[in-house]
Formats: C-alpha cells, sequence, structure tokens
C-alpha cells in the first residue's frame, strides 16, 4: 500500500480548516497511518525544504512552518501520492483549480494549506523524517473492502 506524508501547515491549523480538508482525504478513502501536532524544530523543517535552500522564498518559507504548530500525516492507499497531490491542486492557491483543496480554499503561493510529499522516494524520505517507524499503524477499517476491490 502507498504512503504519502502530508503537513497541514500553520495556515491550515489557523484558520481552522483542518477538519474539513481531513474529510475529503477521509471521503476519498485514503487511510490515516499516522497523525500528530507539533511545533517543528527549524533544523527538521530545513531538512524538509533542503531542495528549496538558495531560492528567495526559502528563508519566509521555513519562518512560515516554524511560525506555529502544524499537523503531521501518513496517509495510504493505492496510489496514495500522487491521488493526494491531485486533490491539493496547484501550487498556488490563486492557480489550483476549484474542486481542489488549494483551489477552494486559498489565494496564496506560500499559504497553501497541506503539503504533500511529490513521488515515492521524497514519500519514504518525509515519512522516517517526520515519524519513527512504531509510530506508524498498520490496520483494515471495516469499509476498506467496499474502497478497494480485493
Ligand atoms: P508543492 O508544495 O506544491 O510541492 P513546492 O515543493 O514547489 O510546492 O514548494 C514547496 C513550498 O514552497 C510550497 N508549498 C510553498 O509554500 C513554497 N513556495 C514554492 N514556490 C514559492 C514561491 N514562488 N513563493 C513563495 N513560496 C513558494
Amino acid at each position: 500500500m502507498e504512503r504519502t506524508l502530508i503537513i497541514f501547515k500553520p495556515d491550515a491549523v489557523n484558520r481552522m480548516l483542518m477538519g474539513q480538508i481531513l474529510a475529503r482525504f477521509e471521503a476519498k478513502g485514503l487511510r490515516l497511518a499516522a497523525m500528530k501536532l507539533q511545533q517543528s524544530p527549524r533544523t527538521q523543517v530545513e531538512k524538509h525544504y533542503a531542495v528549496h535552500h538558495g531560492k528567495p522564498f526559502y528563508e519566509s518559507l521555513v519562518n512560515f512552518m516554524t511560525s506555529g504548530p502544524v499537523v503531521l500525516a501518513v496517509l495510504e492507499g493505492p496510489g496514495a501520492i500522487g491521488v493526494v497531490r491531485k486533490l491539493l491542486g496547484a501550487t498556488n492557491g490563486r492557480e489550483a483549480e476549484p474542486g481542489t483543496i488549494r483551489g477552494d480554499f486559498g489565494l496564496d503561493q506560500q499559504y497553501n494549506l497541506v503539503h504533500a510529499s511529490d513521488g515515492p522516494d521524497t514519500a519514504r524520505t518525509e515519512i522516517e523524517l517526520f515519524f519513527k517507524p512504531e509510530e506508524i499503524v498498520s490496520y483494515e477499517r471495516a469499509p476498506d473492502r467496499w474502497i478497494v476491490r480485493k
């Protein structure tokens, strides 16, 4: 089962949109494998956004992501990485299609509510960066057999 890391960014927490966003992931059939609230240490956020180091928005992005608590989660399901990216929509809320999370709830490029891994390699490294193996739970929900045909 494919797993992806998502982060409810400080704007999602402060705008009290997490419940509505999580409801969309749940309604799609994705399953939570882990979830926690934390105030992220700067070093961890710097590692997470290492690919953006040196870009003009890097400093501001790290400041934003450490400005308040975030909620980290691992979602799983067939094709979860691509499915979640599609549900989120384009990075900039002004360009994201209506019907997507960013398209429906956002107007900004930095305040774009949720981060999600963009590929299998990043998903693996991001899950390892934010979660200990024992924090990830494998289980089945009763309706799972009606969500994905075995
Ligand atoms: P995504 O979150 O859609 O994967 P990335 O990986 O290109 O987007 O960018 C990571 C984060 O950096 C974005 N979520 C956004 O918060 C921020 N970001 C990207 N480009 C810009 C930009 N031009 N100005 C401000 N922030 C940006």
